[in-house]
């Protein structure tokens, strides 16, 4: 097992520890997504911290004992993110899709709009300006291409088409205007999700030494057998400096605030270009951000060559909290230098199927409203939900 780098994680822990409790499992405080979180002074001059990294080839060995690992990146000082590094193939295979994102972005609009999936409510093909930010405003900042990596149409029956539309209908591709898009986002989210089940496999090990639980409630299992895995290739429009005034010292400047509810996310390092062609991004604050368990805000770096997982929303569900999911945003370039400054990632969610029943702990506080008395939903009935009160109808 490597740590990467050594010693600055391990310096860092003694400012993340001062909620720390015992040397058990914390459950998590509810995490609080909303894109007027508290500053503290580290925010205006955001601290970097890399990302906790396990090597491939000790993730893939179902022998080897992780458990340190996992706990510093998703335990309870954990930054809740942690990378894998030396995935085979990864770097060529992120370029390929990575640089595809503004191409997408930037095909006729004639050609978006049919790429658009309003039934799914914008949750396969192409969506931009659709999706409300915690602010309620429409997010413009960024587009996104969504697709089902593993299968191109999970089901062909009526009702759960009806039921359940964000994740039952049938994949969209470009096929003629950029056909490429197709291979490139399927083998990459295929590998992403590969990789994330060994690291299911260890997250489940780590779980269990706190809590029962039978096998095929396990992460690994439930996300082997789900039909929901869904592949995000994300573009983030250049910024206008004039247009950022009021929001400059914002840290959601890209993406606000918020924990992905899904299980697992697998996430590529961001493609900083400007015109289309790759650069070096011009101000290292922008970025991924991610708010820690005692409510400081960080931002995470990890490599090009490696892959990170976050913990969403449904593993604190599962885990009844003893994994956390991961508050985080995404900043945007800022000053002059910035302008013209877009940026490509690529995220997975790895999500339980839709007919999985969520039993919704006491302990666990997200979307609170929605849960009904006997705090049972599928995992589709959650989604759908989530749509709703995310996305504009
Ligand atoms: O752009 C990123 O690095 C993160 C994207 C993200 O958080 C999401 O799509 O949920
Ligand atoms: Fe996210």
């Amino acid at each position: 097992m490597k740590l990467s780098p050594h010693l600055s994680y391990r310096s860092l822990l003694p400012r993340f520890a001062a909620s720390r409790r015992s040397p058990q499992l914390r459950r998590c405080s509810p995490c609080r997504a909303s894109s007027s979180l508290p500053m503290s002074p580290e925010s205006t001059n955001p601290q970097q911290f890399p990302t906790i990294t396990i090597s491939y080839s000790d993730l893939k060995d179902r022998n080897s004992d992780l458990s340190a690992a996992i706990e510093q990146g998703f335990g309870p000082n954990g930054l809740g993110i942690l990378s894998i590094s030396d995935v085979p193939g990864l770097s060529s295979l992120r370029e390929n899709l990575l640089i595809l994102a503004p191409r997408v972005a930037s095909l006729p609009e004639d050609v978006k709009r049919d790429l658009e999936d309003p039934e799914s409510r914008y949750n396969f093909g192409w969506s931009h300006g659709k999706e409300k930010l915690e602010s309620g405003k429409l997010d413009t900042f960024k587009g996104s291409y969504y697709g089902n990596p593993i299968l191109d149409e999970p089901t062909t029956d009526v009702s759960l088409l009806q039921r359940y539309p964000s994740y039952c209908r049938a994949n969209k591709w470009p096929s003629n205007a950029l056909p490429e898009l197709e291979v490139a986002f399927k083998v990459l989210g295929k590998l992403i999700l590969d990789v994330g089940l060994m690291l299911a496999y260890h997250c489940d090990r780590y779980v269990s030494k706190e809590i029962t639980m039978h096998d095929d409630e396990g992460l690994e299992q439930m996300l082997q057998r789900s039909r929901c895995h869904k592949g995000r290739l994300l573009y983030y429009f250049p910024r206008q400096w004039s247009e950022r005034k009021e929001d400059t010292s914002s840290m959601s400047s890209w993406c606000g605030w918020h924990t992905d509810h899904g299980s697992l996310t697998g996430l590529t390092c961001g493609m900083f270009m400007r015109n289309g062609v790759r650069i070096a991004c011009p101000d290292s604050t922008a970025g991924l951000y991610i708010k820690t368990r005692n409510d400081q805000i960080v931002k995470v770096v990890f490599g090009e060559d490696q892959l990170a997982y976050q913990i969403g929303e449904t593993t604190e569900i599962l885990t009844r909290g003893r994994l956390c999911a991961t508050p985080h945003c995404v900043r945007a370039p800022e000053g002059e230098k910035a302008s013209g400054v877009e940026r490509s990632t690529f995220a997975l969610f790895m999500q339980p199927d839709w007919d999985e029943n969520l039993r919704f702990p006491s302990e666990v506080h997200h979307h609170t409203e929605l849960i009904p008395s006997n705090g049972t939903l599928t995992f589709g009935e959650y989604s759908e939900m989530l749509v709703d009160k995310y996305y504009q109808q």
